[in-house]
């Protein structure tokens, strides 16, 4: 399958001759296109928050939000430069908002994720609900869901988008749309979503189209709540610690449906083993410091960093300090297509 077939005048002729008629023949290509394993251009990188930060501000005297939209520095992996992609199939970003800044609302059928890095109280407003968000809160935006940002703090606020924008534009189903009004009106009030769908509780016949969870942010208070109680009760993973999975409490599948979103907790001195995956991850710690090792390259991180391990690559962590770690992938998608794999190098 991937022994490249010898050239010969006769053959090359005939692929010229068929070249014009929009055809190719398998047998030259065959290897590449059905590889014995994943075979990607995303590469391992990492991103320091610091320096992100610093040139966010340097975009912050260059351009308001307004002007641009979304003021964000997209995060391109070294692998894919030009594409807008931080692995294959999906999109991360550092927005920031500043006091006074408003990111005018509209929506797409791409979904979002943010992932809250530094600030407090800066809101978005989605499908009428105003939320505001605080380090380590995760919060969504589904497809086709109106949002816009703002900040009427004294401080700056910066999250990390997630967004599966290479992934619609893969499929071509990318819709999208301004409103009239630069914000949207309230119309639920704050809390609203959590109260009524973070409870474990559903209204007897609720019902609905939507593949996203009705909670859409995931307040870092109690994520950090559920770990510490995993942390006294739960057994340790040797490949992830102490991993979690945020959900969707209607279904139970993922809380959204084409990015799968986790928070995992690593105690102080743990070690994991190794493991690989078919869904290449951004990771985003959010505290504590330590190092991960993927395929054959060193990686230290702290609070705020963002790193990318590609599909199928080796990678095992290492905590200094007790350290929880946020991270995405586009698992959702490929085990609903069969095609999610990983592999446990527990010894
Ligand atoms: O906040 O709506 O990073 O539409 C990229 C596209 C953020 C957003 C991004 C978007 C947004």
């Amino acid at each position: 399958m991937t022994q490249a077939v010898q050239k010969t005048p006769e053959r090359e002729a005939f692929y010229r001759k068929i070249d014009g008629q929009n055809l190719s023949a398998l047998w030259n290509v065959l290897g590449d296109l059905v590889t014995p394993q994943p075979k990607s251009a995303c590469r391992a990188h990492i991103w320091q928050f610091d320096a992100i930060r610093s040139y966010m501000m340097e975009a912050g005297q260059l351009i308001t939000a307004k002007e641009a939209e979304r003021r964000v520095l997209i995060l391109e992996n070294p692998g894919l430069r030009g594409e807008s992609k931080v692995t294959t199939s999906l999109y991360a970003g550092v927005q920031l908002v500043t006091p006074g800044d408003v990111a005018p609302a509209h929506r797409h059928t791409q979904s979002a994720l943010r992932f809250i890095l530094e600030g407090k109280g800066a809101y978005t407003t989605v499908a009428g609900e105003r939320t505001n968000m605080e380090p380590g809160d995760f919060v969504i935006t589904p497809s086709m869901a109106w949002h816009d940002h703002g900040n009427e703090t004294s401080e700056p606020m910066f999250w990390l988008d997630g967004l599966d924008i290479p992934l619609v534009q893969f499929l071509d189903a990318s819709f999208a749309e301004s409103a009239n009004d630069e914000q949207q009106a309230v119309s639920r009030p704050s809390g609203d979503s959590y109260a009524r769908y973070g409870k474990n509780l559903l209204p007897v016949d609720h019902r609905t189209s939507s593949r996203t969870s009705p909670v859409f942010n995931y307040p870092y208070a109690y994520t950090r709540e559920a770990l510490e109680a995993a942390k006294r009760t739960e057994e340790w993973d040797p490949c992830h610690g102490l991993k979690l999975r945020y959900t969707n409490p209607v279904s139970g599948d993922f809380a959204m449906p084409t990015i799968g979103t986790f928070m995992q907790l690593l105690p102080k001195g743990f070690r994991t083993a190794r493991y690989r995956s078919t869904d290449a991850t951004v990771m985003v710690p959010i505290e504590g410091r330590g190092r991960s090792r993927i395929g054959d390259q060193t990686f230290e991180w702290g609070p705020r960093d963002i790193f990318v391990i590609p599909s199928w690559a080796w990678v095992t962590h290492e905590a200094d300090q007790e350290a929880v770690l946020f991270s995405f992938s586009d698992r959702p998608v490929q085990q609903k297509l069969d095609l999610f794999r990983e592999h446990r190098d527990a010894a």
